[in-house]
């Protein structure tokens, strides 16, 4: 760092301050800035899940914004996300407690056609921080892919994640399949990603759209709480 630069110093700003040179630090790609930021807020005594609402996902939606817009383009918002990333590792052991007891185990991926994952990841995240086993099975995920990892990980739930209105009727496929082979009945299906809704998820027949990561671990307690509700006593 050179004297003669006008450098700022993370840790002398106030929280607001800092939050919103983080927002800056992200729109520009700036993953060490955006580590050191997290760890800053950390050292402050903000709870993990304020971290990565506030500063990271509050964030990342300017971005997005202005990639919609055409302000920013493909190689720009990838440095973003890898800041993202960045940000999300130095979260991740605290928003997973250790030695919690299983809930559960999910099954989740970004559907074919889909390389988008930061959603995705936060989402499995925040369900193995509630004690969920998660089997992350990445992006650009065939029908196949998930019909074999439910069948050998023997889980409860599929989320599917989908960022693209081109790849989200993807999500139908595989609800489609698992009814014609017969073990839609066998699991939980949530659905998410920024272009759904409510609607969508029951038109395509999942038992929940979840907003957010937030959403989807209530969501999957309160789906599990019932299955084991209604399993056979003894
Ligand atoms: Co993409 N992209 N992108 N992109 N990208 C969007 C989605 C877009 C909305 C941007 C825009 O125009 N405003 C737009 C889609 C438009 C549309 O379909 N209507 C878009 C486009 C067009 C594209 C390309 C086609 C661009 C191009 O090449 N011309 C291309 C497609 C590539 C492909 O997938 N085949 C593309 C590429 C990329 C990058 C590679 C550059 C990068 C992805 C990097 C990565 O993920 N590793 C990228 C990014 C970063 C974005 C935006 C800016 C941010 C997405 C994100 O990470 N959000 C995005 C704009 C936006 O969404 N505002 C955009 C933060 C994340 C925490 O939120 O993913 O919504 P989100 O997840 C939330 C909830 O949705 C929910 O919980 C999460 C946490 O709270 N959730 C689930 C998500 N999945 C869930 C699963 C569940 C439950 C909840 O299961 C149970």
């Amino acid at each position: 760092m050179s004297d003669e630069e006008d450098d700022i110093i993370l840790a002398e700003l106030s929280d607001d301050e800092l939050v919103l040179q983080m927002h800056d630090d992200l729109y520009d790609g700036m993953k060490e800035e955006i580590e050191e930021g997290v760890n800053i807020l950390l050292g402050r005594k903000w709870q993990p899940y304020r971290v990565l609402t506030e500063a990271l996902v509050a964030g990342m939606t300017i971005v997005g914004n202005d990639f919609r817009d055409g302000i920013l383009f493909v190689p720009e918002v990838l440095l973003a996300a890898g800041a993202m990333k960045g940000g999300m590792e130095t979260l991740k052991p605290l928003l997973i407690e250790s030695g919690a007891p299983r809930m559960g185990k999910m099954v989740i991926g970004t559907v074919k056609g889909d390389i988008h994952d930061i959603g995705k990841n936060l989402v499995g995240m925040m369900m193995e921080g509630a004690g969920f086993e998660v089997i992350d099975l990445g992006i650009n995920n065939p029908v196949e892919d998930y019909l074999e990892a439910l069948s050998r990980e023997d889980a409860d739930i599929l989320g599917m994640s989908a960022l693209l209105t081109t790849t989200m009727p993807y999500m139908k496929v595989v609800i489609d399949t698992m009814i014609e082979q017969g073990i839609r009945e066998d699991y939980i299906v949530l659905v998410g990603g920024a272009p759904l809704n409510e609607e969508f998820g029951k038109a395509i027949g999942a038992d929940s759209y979840c907003r957010d990561a937030a959403v989807a671990v209530e969501t999957a307690k309160g789906f599990m709480a019932n299955k084991h509700n209604q399993l056979p006593a003894g």
